[in-house]
């Protein structure tokens, strides 16, 4: 279902009009009132008047996380600090955290393009929403949140964790639509086989899973433990949260709210534009936020664009899923490595669990990969179980997708980490 047809369908002419005049504005704004944004366009010399549409967005500087670090905690701020009225971080485990402040006007944009997203899975007033993102700073709780109340729908702001009160409130409730990150969907479908709760029996119907990285083989994976339609939902704090883009029912590419966020796809190495279909860095501006507006945010997440009309009608840009981070890439002997395409081999194999994770060490010199992936219940507990020839036939596909030599390593069920938020896959013991 399309939330805003006049918006989400805008011919790319209008909608390349709006961008442009948004992004006008925008650059006024940012060069009189953030002195930080005002350095960086002086620089590179450029001025607001030197903007006039859309494709002048390439003259801008770029934003990138280190610097919105140093500016902790208010550098970025637009707006008097009186016209903020919520703040979200990012969770800071590796710096300080990134600062997202809203205006009510903000909150407004965000409650809209989260509408939209849960509208395309077909979200309506008669829905009960069981959000289990995580409430507090992250913004995947109160986006979702925010989105249901957009629409009516009825939200049980049950938050991450606590597995066995989910699955009650889910029959209970009678939960129709369910949010949280892929990873602990599946150990919900894990938990609820064990409490012999049948999920085919509850009312769930659709599902919006992301804030991490997952695979098409994964989401069948889901859809078939979960019995509901699961939608890749894609967002970061530094742009707003979740909302910034969505999957419509064709789960073809994630459609760019666009009107609201500008992407552009870069040559991470160079910072050149690069053309639709090809991989690269995104890059994102927000063209009508009001408390901290980012010009060309780095994203580092791996992807690409395709500006192709959808069957569902909507005519945005689509981002393919993401591939990987610049900065997960595991480079193991010269090659580049993102876990999704370990997953995405792993995933096909009879017998193991969708529960995995990467050890990398250095040892004399060189990278080792280790792959750890959990066996399921039946091969665990299968007498004439072959382990070490399932683990070489898993390491020989492997080897035809990465083309580098890994070790796989079959664990018991259950051994691999939980997690109620993000998964943590990499465990990279060359930094110690
Ligand atoms: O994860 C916002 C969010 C909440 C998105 C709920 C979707 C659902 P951060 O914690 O700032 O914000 O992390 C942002 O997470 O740069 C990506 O690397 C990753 N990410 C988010 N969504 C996806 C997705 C939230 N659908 C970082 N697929 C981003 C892959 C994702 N990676």
């Amino acid at each position: 279902m399309i939330w805003d047809t006049d918006y989400e369908t805008l011919p790319r002419t209008e909608l390349a009009k709006l961008q442009g005049e948004r992004l006008c504005r925008l650059v006024d704004v940012l060069y009189r009132r953030v002195p930080f944004y005002r350095r960086k366009m002086d620089s590179l010399g450029v001025k607001p008047l030197d903007i006039r549409g859309i494709e002048d967005i390439i003259r801008l500087p770029f934003t990138t996380k280190d610097e919105m670090r140093e500016v902790y905690p208010y550098g970025l701020l637009a707006v008097d600090l009186k016209e903020i009225v919520e703040i979200h971080t990012s969770s800071g485990t590796t710096g300080k955290p990134v600062v997202d402040a809203y205006t009510a006007g903000d909150i407004d944009i965000w409650s809209e393009v989260m509408a939209r997203t849960l509208a395309t899975g077909g979200t309506a007033r008669h829905d009960i929403v069981q959000n289990a993102f995580g409430y507090g700073l992250f913004t995947g709780g109160l986006g979702v949140h925010y989105g249901a109340h957009r629409i009516g729908a009825t939200v049980i702001p049950i938050s991450g964790g606590n597995t066995k009160r989910q699955l009650a409130i889910l029959q209970d409730f009678g939960s129709t639509v369910l949010t949280c990150t892929p990873s602990y969907s599946l150990y919900l479908a894990e938990a609820a086989r064990e409490e012999g709760v049948d999920l085919s029996k509850t009312g769930l119907k659709a599902g919006f899973f992301g804030a991490e990285p997952w695979s098409e083989t994964m989401r069948k994976e889901i859809e078939a433990k979960l019995h509901l339609l699961a939608i890749d939902i894609y967002g970061l704090t530094e742009i707003i949260g979740p909302g910034v883009a969505s999957e419509c029912e064709r789960q073809d590419g994630l459609h760019v709210f666009e009107d609201h966020f500008y992407p552009e796809i870069i040559d991470p190495a160079t910072g050149k534009s690069l053309p639709d279909g090809e991989k690269g860095e995104l890059v994102i501006t927000t063209l009508t936020k009001s408390g901290t507006p980012v010009l060309r945010y780095r994203t580092r997440d791996i992807t690409y664009l395709d500006r192709r009309p959808c069957a569902c009608g909507r005519t945005s840009a689509r981002m393919h899923r993401v591939l990987g981070r610049t900065d997960d890439m595991l480079i193991i002997r010269g090659v580049n490595v993102f876990p999704s395409q370990i997953e995405q081999v792993i995933l096909a194999v009879e017998g193991v669990e969708p529960h995995y994770q990467l050890v990398v060490e250095r040892r004399d010199q060189l990278d080792e990969l280790e792959v750890q992936v959990e066996m399921n219940e039946r091969l665990f507990s299968d007498e004439i179980r072959n382990l070490e020839g399932t683990e070489r036939r898993i390491e020989e596909m492997l080897f035809g997708a990465l083309n580098i030599h890994t070790r796989v390593k079959l664990v018991e069920p259950k051994s691999i980490a939980r997690s109620e938020g993000k998964a943590k896959r990499i465990i990279d013991k060359r930094q110690l």
